[in-house]
């Protein structure tokens, strides 16, 4: 009777381990059997309540029957956790034969777009590309460049100091004024690069990109200045017939001096850059004979450029970086 009941237990309990197929479900089964009130804690709670004579027949069955239940459990479980590893490698299994998602690669900005444009057509009219810091001195930002002691630029209003005789350029002629210290003439170089003024409204940023040329010769004059920079433009705005004038002005590098001017396509004039003679008292500074050479230099800004060619109406736009306005850039030339 006994007997039978146990033999009936334990077969339960080993037909439903083998039916597992988590963890989970297993300690489940577990807990039916060997838990506080499971089965086979039941019979273990039931040997001292058994006649003397034969409860020691008894508790040896019952805890055979324990044992086997147990190793049943383990094994179960070693099982169970192969499957679960077998399954796991089967899904972490990687197709390398998949093609990538993809990376999305950033665009040119519009700025980098039109100087790169800039430099290869001054390439070609033989100027090579120059640079330099963007921290000055006020000697080679100012005093080398022919401006008077009082002039308003040389004010904190207008010009930020990094200490009391450095400053943030103004423009890129440093870099002309180093470069000539450093190299003969015959010179022929542009000076594209960040500049800083006081300077913040709708149509100003405080950092701005300037390009500056200049071209120092024996017998270097207007005439070169206006075929140089007529080309230039004719090239960079793609139009043959593009109308080009030169209106007197004042700078305090160059003598004489001129604006340049284009026409738009509603027959208006704008402005884009200023140019002249270099002033003899800043070939002096650069170390040059005026009386053996001249030269020319001129001075543009770039995102006023960037903007006409591509039709940009806003400058907040060339110095935000939003993405929606960038991405319209991908691919261009
Ligand atoms: C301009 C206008 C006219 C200029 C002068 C020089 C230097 F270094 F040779 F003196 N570089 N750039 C210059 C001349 C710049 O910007 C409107």
């Amino acid at each position: 009777m006994e007997q039978q009941q146990l033999a009936i237990v334990l077969e339960q309990g080993l037909a439903e381990l083998s039916s597992t197929k988590t963890i989970p479900e297993l300690e489940q089964v577990k807990s039916r059997y060997l838990g506080k009130s499971g089965q086979i804690s039941s019979l273990m709670q039931q040997i001292k309540s058994i006649a003397p004579e034969s409860r020691k027949d008894f508790g040896a069955k019952v805890n055979a029957l324990k044992n086997e239940f147990e190793i049943a459990l383990d094994e179960r479980k070693k099982h169970i956790i192969q499957l679960e590893m077998e399954q796991s490698l089967l899904n972490e299994t990687i197709d390398v034969t998949l093609s990538g998602r993809g990376i999305s690669l950033g665009t040119l900005h519009p700025v980098t777009l039109s100087l790169q444009r800039m430099i290869r057509i001054f390439n070609t009219l033989g100027f090579s590309v120059q640079d330099g810091p963007e921290i000055e001195t006020d000697y080679y930002n100012f005093e080398a460049l022919n401006f008077p002691q009082n002039h308003p630029a040389r004010a904190m209003q207008d010009t930020f100091f990094t200490e009391k005789l450095s400053v943030l350029r103004t423009h890129t002629s440093p870099i002309q004024i180093r470069f000539a210290e450093a190299n003969p003439p015959p010179i022929k170089i542009i000076a594209p690069g960040r500049v800083y003024r006081v300077d913040m409204d709708r149509t100003h940023s405080p950092m701005f990109h300037q390009l500056e040329g200049l071209w120092i010769d024996k017998d270097i004059s207007f005439a070169n200045l206006k075929g140089v920079l007529i080309q230039f433009l004719r090239t960079f705005f793609a139009k043959e017939d593009l109308q080009v004038r030169f209106r007197a002005s004042f700078f305090p590098f160059t003598e004489p001096s001129a604006e340049i001017d284009i026409m738009d396509d509603n027959g208006r004039w704008l402005e884009v850059a200023g140019c002249g003679m270099v002033h003899p008292n800043v070939l002096k500074s650069m170390n040059i004979d005026s009386k053996i050479y001249t030269g020319f230099a001129f001075g543009l800004g770039i995102d006023r450029f960037t903007m006409l060619r591509y039709n940009i109406n806003d400058l907040r736009l060339i110095f935000d970086n939003e993405l929606d306005f960038l991405e319209q850039f991908r691919g261009q030339a």
